[in-house]
């Protein structure tokens, strides 16, 4: 029988399965945005249809290490007139003294879009746009607020997350990747409208690098991007990660706007236990935490995860120094 691993830290809530986590500090208080996780009799496939997530809920707490508050249900895929199933990794995001729910599912016809959803309260309950965002598609959104007050969402995924569906313009019912020794299908970004609930553009493409200067390339497994984008600001550079899917990194690149290009940087943090890496990164009391999970509690069950944090490090010259959530 395999030994017992270490590991550096442990789950956030142990009641319920959650994934995904999206941190953000608002009024001295950390409010994570995670998955749900359920049981499900689907079986396993590389459309990820075993992710049969139905709801969300918001977890909060005033300190690291601290009692973590669980708000219930926020938000129901009933109560979300075009969504049928697979409420995916959500995000979140404060414009004055409203609270945007951001989230993928999939539509009537099988086809993934990105939802809003809004609250007077970051912990909800939040109600959801008639419409999926116009122009939106694929999964995994995040919202970054920029220091000028300007706001970005960033998605996309493959595989699953059919982004490689979209290299058209538009859906086809086919997946369509590019030859492996030709750049990778590239993650999205929209600017928000005033409104938040819509975008002002339509979405661009963003350039991943090597240090070289050339398009980090489809067979590249180890470095192209997958899903799970996240976007955060040191020092004036922008600091875009994301999964590495089935490598199972969560890696980095920097750049200097938000549209990008990003230079490849590295490996934030490694594999964990469990297929997906799914990440975010924020500051809270002065420290920098990497918002993970793995899937500990279920012994190992691909879609049954538990959210964790642990601290992480920005060295002089600007990198990341890589974590591992094993501790041995
Ligand atoms: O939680 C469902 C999917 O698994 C997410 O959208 C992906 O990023 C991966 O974590």
């Amino acid at each position: 029988m395999a030994a017992e691993r270490e590991y550096v830290s442990q789950p956030l809530v142990s009641d319920i399965y959650t994934a995904d986590p999206s941190a953000h500090v608002w009024n001295d208080t950390l409010y994570i945005y995670p998955s749900h996780d359920i049981e499900t009799e689907i079986p396993m496939d590389d459309t990820g249809a075993h992710f049969a997530m139905r709801d969300y809920h918001v977890l909060s707490l005033t300190e690291a290490g601290g009692e973590v508050k669980d708000s219930g249900v926020v938000l129901d895929v009933d109560d979300v007139p075009w969504a049928e199933k697979q409420m995916w990794a959500p995000d979140a995001a404060k414009k004055g003294d409203k609270y945007y729910l951001y989230f993928p599912a999939k539509d009537y016809d099988g086809i993934f879009h990105i939802g809003v959803a809004v609250s007077d309260s970051p912990t909800g309950p939040f109600t959801a746009e008639p419409k999926p965002i116009e122009g939106s598609y694929s999964m995994d959104p995040t919202v970054y607020e920029d220091t000028d007050g300007e706001y970005y969402m960033y998605f996309g995924g493959i595989w699953g997350g059919q982004l490689q569906r979209w290299t058209s313009g538009e859906y086809i019912a086919e997946d369509s990747y590019p030859a492996d020794d030709e750049p990778a299908v590239a993650p999205l970004i929209a600017k928000m409208g005033d409104d938040m609930v819509s975008f002002a553009e339509e979405p661009k493409e963003i350039m991943l690098l090597n240090s070289d200067g050339t398009p980090i390339k489809h067979g590249d497994n180890e470095k192209r991007f997958f899903e799970a984008a996240w976007v955060h600001k040191y020092n004036d550079t922008y600091y875009f990660s994301y999964s590495t899917g089935d490598t199972h990194n969560i890696a980095y690149a920097t750049g200097d706007s938000p549209y990008g290009p990003f230079t490849y940087q590295g490996v934030v943090l490694e594999p964990v236990l469990g297929w997906t890496n799914h990440h975010s990164i924020a500051e809270f009391n002065g420290q920098w935490y990497v918002f993970y999970h793995d899937t500990q509690l279920s012994g190992g069950q691909t879609h049954l995860r538990n959210v964790k944090m642990m601290p992480i490090h920005h060295n002089a010259d600007g990198t990341i120094e890589t974590v591992n959530a094993f501790a041995d």
